[in-house]
């Protein structure tokens, strides 16, 4: 299948890139290289070292066996993108190229505006552009478990029957986002729903949990990154960085919050499954992408535990909790579809961090350089630092 991939540069999409040339697919990949500006922005770097575009594409060519074509584009800059795709005409395009971090939106108006308008325009631009180019490709679209926020209901996937004032109707279960990045993505599943109604498209949306994991390879220049940074680090990836420095895991609030997760290889297999059964034309459809649900505290202790048997001592803070968000909730979300599709989670979590860790240890010094990152200082609530009328 030709495979259009919007955000090869990135922690997912660098190993998908990699994942589909190996499954035979030919993969064409994009990226205004963004994300390698932001994490450096938050003052950090990633924990694994990661070569450049231009090595990665030398190291792609030489172990893939072809040459990926690569276009250094901004979906925003809508002519661009028409003209990659009218050139690949893909069957399949996937969307990964946003600005994933909640955190990172919650700094200030400056950086929410830009979350939201790169994400949502982003989005949108490529909608038209494949209206225009390759109506009959398939979308996915990489949204995530943070639209449906943390309802003391059970969250199904997508949609759900209702019952009102005696009529029954089939509607997008409501999203309760708790961040300003979390609701672009909200806004995003909206105008690709509209979009496959309005045009015929076809997409499936990926309610995607936090993701773990490392992606390293014999060849340093095939490696994904791995960031640790208070804005661009997932919650476990953080705990292990800190349980191989001896920092202690920053477990926010009372840890009772509960998140789906899953790993980085689970996830390729995910979105392998997603790509090769797509969505009918006009289709929009939601799986909830997703392994375990676990707790914070849960988490952390997964982490100890690990650490505990390489020999490290892991010790657990809890730190006032700099966001807004429930504890002690309930947290029940269906993930049928993609176990449907043949979905078979890989090595159980346990394994997964244990060789996390276990790869970040020759990197201790590199992330213990940067550890002042690991600490969260952007809060959800913040006192305003200007004066009322400018912000
Ligand atoms: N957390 C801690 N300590 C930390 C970091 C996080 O206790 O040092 C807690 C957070 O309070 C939160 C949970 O861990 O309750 C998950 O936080 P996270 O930073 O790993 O995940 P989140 O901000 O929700 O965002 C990440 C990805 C995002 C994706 C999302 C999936 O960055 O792109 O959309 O996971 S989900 O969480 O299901 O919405």
């Amino acid at each position: 299948m030709r495979v259009f991939i919007a955000g090869a540069d990135g922690y997912l999409g660098w190993s998908l890139t990699q994942y589909l040339a190996g499954r035979g697919h030919t993969v064409v990949g994009a990226d205004a290289l963004l994300r390698r500006l932001w994490v450096s922005e938050m003052g950090s770097t990633s924990a694994v070292p990661i070569a450049s575009i231009d090595d990665r594409l030398a190291a792609f060519r030489e172990h893939c066996g072809y040459r990926l074509r690569f276009f250094t584009l901004d979906l925003r800059d809508h002519r661009a993108l028409c003209a990659a795709l009218a050139e690949f005409q893909p069957e399949a395009v996937v969307h990964l190229a946003e600005c994933p971090s909640a955190p990172y939106s919650m700094i200030d108006f400056k950086h929410a505006e830009f979350v939201q308008a790169n994400n949502v325009s982003g989005t949108l631009s490529l909608l038209f552009a494949m209206r225009d180019h390759c109506p009959e490709a398939h979308l996915v679209k990489l949204g995530t478990m943070g639209e449906y926020g943390t309802p003391n209901l059970d969250i199904p996937e997508g949609f759900f029957e209702v019952e009102y004032r005696g009529r029954r109707d089939r509607l997008p279960f409501p999203r309760q986002a708790g961040s300003w990045y979390h609701w672009s993505k909200v806004f995003d599943s909206h105008n690709v729903s509209y979009a496959c109604q309005l045009w015929g498209l076809r997409a499936t949306d990926i309610m995607q949990g936090v993701v773990y994991g490392l992606g390293t390879s014999t060849d340093v220049r095939l490696n994904t990154r791995l960031d640790f940074d208070q804005a661009f680090g997932t919650a476990l990836n953080r705990f292990c960085c800190q349980a191989v420095i001896g920092q202690p895991i920053t477990a926010y609030g009372d840890g009772t919050q509960r998140r789906g997760f899953l790993s980085l290889s689970d996830s390729m297999q995910c979105l392998g499954l997603a790509i090769e059964n797509p969505a009918e034309p006009g289709e929009y459809r939601v799986f909830n992408q997703l392994r375990e649900v676990l707790s914070v505290t849960e988490l952390a202790a997964v982490v100890r535990s690990a650490g505990d048997a390489l020999g490290l001592t892991v010790d657990i803070e809890q730190l006032d909790n700099p966001r807004l968000e429930a504890s002690s909730h309930h947290y029940r979300p269906d993930s049928e579809h993609l176990r449907d599709l043949g979905f078979r989670p890989s090595a159980p979590i346990e394994e997964e961090v244990r060789d996390m860790i276990r790869g970040l240890l020759p990197h201790r010094n590199r992330i213990h350089r940067y550890a002042d990152q690991l600490m969260p200082t952007v809060r959800w609530r913040q006192s305003p630092s200007v004066p009322e009328e400018t912000r």
